[in-house]
């Protein structure tokens, strides 16, 4: 990826980031992660042109630093739960890419066998909990995940992440409001891009700072300029806290941008080609590769070998997906039911 010296971080971003240091392992581990993501996405996309990969394919192209920073500023012990919108999380919590590519192509060695596809990626391992297609399904499930770490006596965190689309669902408020009153260490996120499928968040509501939603609830409610990984990190890392210290949850709504339409087959002609290109100004992966390179945590080169290595990596992950068999037609009823004798299993 060309560094871009045209550096349109605006002064918010600057402001915050310069209230903390990070490590330069911490930019190289950011910078190949959202690298990874990018590119893994892109490819998944060529994918699907040649019917590799079909049904749904939600992408998140722009929306790097959301994941990248949120992983970076949590604990392994941490849970996560996310709405469709789902492959870039997997990546950046470790789980192996060939995993996540043979899911998206429906093979049984993908991450849920080949059955979910590219809507429910899940990695129990990892405490990463979906992958989830109904709007705002995934928000109770996810104070459900904190609360059980909160009965354990544990200091662990779920993130329950959400899309803007997602805040005027009855399931968002009813949790926010339970989740509050019984202080459940659970970090609420908006991934707010602006968009639920082709409707603009103008279009849904007078209230467009999401954010503030959760004051209703008295909750601590932030938004944060998620184009920038660094803030992410912060705003995360302190909401975290404030859960584990035993002061609930927080709201955050990450201010981001998704390049593509809203999965693959929507062209996007809703918005204009300027607001695209406006946000690609502030593009997550460059505003990391010029901090690195400003503060001398890495060349141009250095971050050309990350990028050819990352390639290589999401070459490996198509050619094991397409390798890879199909799940057969006997597992079709497998991990479908918890119970074994379930009435709808009729042999
Ligand atoms: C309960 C429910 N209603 C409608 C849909 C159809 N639908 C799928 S995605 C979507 C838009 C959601 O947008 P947003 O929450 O902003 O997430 P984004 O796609 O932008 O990440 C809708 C309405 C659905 N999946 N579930």
């Amino acid at each position: 990826m060309a560094v871009s010296t045209k550096e349109k971080t605006d002064k918010k971003t600057k402001k915050d980031s310069n209230q903390r240091e990070f490590s330069k392992e911490t930019y190289l581990w950011w910078y190949e992660t959202m690298y990874l993501m990018r590119r893994f996405e892109e490819k998944a996309g060529q994918q699907y042109g040649r019917q590799k990969i079909r049904g749904f394919c939600h992408l998140y192209i722009g929306q790097e630093a959301c994941a990248a920073g949120s992983v970076s500023a949590l604990r392994d012990t941490d849970s996560f739960i996310t709405a469709y919108r789902d492959h870039a999380h997997p990546l950046a919590l470790g789980t192996d890419p060939n995993k996540v590519m043979a899911e998206l192509f429906a093979k049984e060695t993908g991450v849920s066998r080949g059955k979910g596809g590219s809507m429910h990626m899940f990695d129990k391992e990892r405490n990463f909990y979906g992958g989830h297609g109904i709007v705002g399904g995934q928000i109770p499930l996810g104070a459900g995940i904190a609360f059980a770490e909160q009965y354990k006596g544990t200091d662990n965190v779920c993130m329950t992440i959400m899309g803007d689309g997602a805040v005027r669902q009855g399931a968002f408020h009813e949790t926010l409001n339970m989740a509050m009153t019984m202080k459940i260490p659970v970090l609420f996120v908006i991934e707010n891009n602006g968009y639920a499928m082709g409707t603009s968040v103008q279009r849904t509501s007078n209230v467009q700072d999401l954010y503030t939603l959760g004051e209703a609830y008295d909750m601590p409610s932030f938004p944060v300029d998620a184009m920038n990984v660094e803030n992410v990190h912060i705003a995360v890392e302190e909401a975290a806290e404030r859960a584990r210290k035993g002061d609930g949850p927080t709201l955050l709504e990450f201010r981001t941008y998704r390049y593509k339409g809203h999965s693959i087959s929507d062209p996007a002609k809703y918005r204009t080609k300027e607001e695209l290109e406006g946000y690609k100004e502030q593009d997550p992966i460059i505003q990391c590769a010029n901090a690195m390179i400003e503060k001398d945590f890495a060349t141009e080169e250095d971050l050309k070998e990350i990028e050819k290595k990352v390639k290589a990596q999401v070459e490996e992950s198509i050619k094991f997906a397409d390798e890879s068999p199909f799940p057969p037609a006997e597992q079709a009823l497998e991990d479908v039911y918890m119970q074994e004798d379930y009435p709808f299993i009729l042999d």
